[in-house]
């Protein structure tokens, strides 16, 4: 009987090796538990102190402290080190956050837009400054960046309300460009659902960014829409119409390289982080997913260590941070299907 029991706990704890293997997490660089914040919104890696790799802009709300704010963090000795707190957004909420290049003179901004100021921060003589506050009246809900038009200058991509509807609201991604001190509207798409969340960037190298949106109702599995910036029009216009990518409510993406081209990332509420490319308009998953122990918040990459490699950063419900190696991750793949 004993040897039984023996037995059988044995064959449990095995069969949970073997599953827990099957589902393997990567192997991390990094890992933080209960991290910085209660609660995180949003990573994004960006070479912002001119250091030749990426630091990590992240957005984060603290209950207790009843602090939101945006910290900028990099690496250091295996660890991630924060350099700069800004002032507390709390009252100013809901804020939203991205990187990139909005100004014609090329430098990388924290861009931070809160519910009437945009605020763009940058790195000069060794700090970060404050470089423009700009009242609006935008009622924003999401923020990105990207370069639409291929002119060098990172437009400014505003999820806003398009219609009012009985169930649900339809929006909509404004286009503005930076003129000065001024929000200036280029255009807007069309009617979109109701937009979760949004990225943009080269998915097909042809120098100009195309903007993904994913659109959905609670939690639902979403719709994933791609448009591209038509010159001639100055219009978003549609490219695809919503298609249905994943069986999850997806939170964070990212469009960048994963070492081989430049991919959708997704990172979705049941933990995964997948891959999609880009082909004749149409989206095919191109690397097996991983999968974290915990619903993911958002993703981003970069090389953080300044190997000349690139790291991904995902963020774990609602505070844990991994940070892990992909190149690796493509390699123990292909040795597994060998
Ligand atoms: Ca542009
Ligand atoms: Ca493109
Ligand atoms: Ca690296």
């Amino acid at each position: 009987m004993h040897l039984l029991k023996k037995f059988v706990l044995t064959l449990l704890l095995l069969l949970t090796i073997i599953s827990l293997s099957r589902a393997a997490p990567p192997s991390y660089l990094l890992t933080k538990k209960d991290y910085l914040y209660d609660t995180f919104f949003k990573v994004e890696a960006t070479d912002l102190m001119d250091l030749d790799y990426s630091q990590v802009v992240v957005l984060g709300r603290d209950y207790t402290e009843r602090r939101i704010s945006v910290q900028l963090l990099s690496w250091s000795e295996g660890d991630l080190v924060s350099h700069w707190e800004s002032p507390n957004l709390i009252n100013e909420g809901p804020v939203m956050m991205t990187t990139g290049r909005p100004l014609p003179t090329g430098e990388q901004f924290i861009i931070i837009l809160t519910q009437n100021h945009l605020y763009l921060y940058t790195y000069q003589n060794e700090r970060i400054i404050l470089r423009s506050q700009i009242y609006h009246t935008l009622s924003p809900y999401e923020l990105s960046a990207a370069d639409l038009n291929g002119d060098g200058i990172d437009e400014l991509l505003v999820v806003r309300l398009g219609k009012r509807l009985a169930k649900y609201d339809e929006k909509v991604v404004d286009v503005y460009r930076l003129e000065g001190e001024e929000l200036l509207k280029v255009g807007t798409s069309p009617l979109l659902g109701n937009i979760r969340c949004l990225t943009g960037g080269d998915l097909d190298g042809d120098g100009f960014a195309e903007l993904v949106t994913e659109s959905g109702l609670s939690s639902r599995p979403g719709l994933f829409t791609l448009l591209r910036w038509d010159q001639e029009q100055e219009e978003l216009t549609l490219e695809t119409k919503g298609e249905k990518l994943l069986s999850s409510l997806v939170f964070g993406m990212q469009i960048a390289t994963d070492g081989e081209r430049v991919v959708l990332y997704t990172a979705d509420g049941w933990g995964r982080l997948n891959f999609f490319a880009l082909e004749k308009n149409k989206f095919s998953a191109v690397r097996k997913e991983l999968s974290f122990p915990n619903g993911l918040v958002t993703v981003t990459t970069g090389d953080l260590d300044g190997d000349g490699i690139n790291e991904a950063l995902v963020v774990g419900h609602p505070n844990n941070l991994m940070v892990f190696r992909l190149e690796e991750e493509r390699d123990e793949a292909q040795f597994t299907q060998e």
